[in-house]
């Protein structure tokens, strides 16, 4: 079975929700194996380097807004699919439409129709890779490979 590695950020508006904690236990029972994490507080030029491929999208400006605004919590996460897995449990991106049980569907509900009408931001409270690809091109952005520690033994490895 292939391990793979996932890059997750919590963004501002999950770190000021007081929640980082709640989500990480999340990752841990589900017996992902947390390799790196680390607080930053982006800029807009590492903003659009991290989101280079939305940065002409017209809700661009307020996410980089929203994702400028506090510190985030930045993690990778390794497992079996890890990045499928990931994304399934934060759940869709409009939180509205996002499914109970996911992290997104459980701490928020925004619509679209309300982050148009109050000027296009949309918290949804975590990022994560879409694709093992985009894991691999993400956790090069945000971590050396000195900030990665995956040399011990997770107890939860059986699960993977
Ligand atoms: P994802 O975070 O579920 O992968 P993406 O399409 O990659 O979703 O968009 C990145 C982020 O941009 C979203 O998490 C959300 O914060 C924001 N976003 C996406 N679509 C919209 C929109 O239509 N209006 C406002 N913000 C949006
Ligand atoms: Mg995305």
């Amino acid at each position: 079975m292939t391990i793979e590695r996932t890059f997750v950020m919590i963004k501002p508006d999950g770190v000021k929700r007081a929640i980082t904690g709640e989500i990480i236990t999340r990752f841990e029972k589900v017996g992902l194996k947390l390799v790196g994490m680390k607080m930053m507080h982006i800029d807009a030029d590492f903003s659009k380097k991290h989101y280079s491929d939305l940065v002409d999208k017209p809700f661009y400006p307020g996410l980089e807004d929203m994702i400028v605004s506090g510190p985030v919590v930045a993690m990778v996460w390794e497992g079996a699919k890890a990045a499928m897995l990931v994304r399934k449990m934060i759940g869709g991106t409009e939180p509205h439409s996002a499914l109970p049980g996911t992290i997104r569907g459980d701490f928020t509900h925004i619509t679209y129709d309300r982050a148009d009408a109050t000027g296009g931001q949309m918290p949804n409270l975590i990022h994560a890779s879409d694709a093992p690809e985009t894991a691999e091109k993400e956790i090069h952005l945000w971590f050396s490979e000195a900030d990665i520690f995956d040399g011990y033994e997770s107890v939860l490895s059986k699960l993977m």
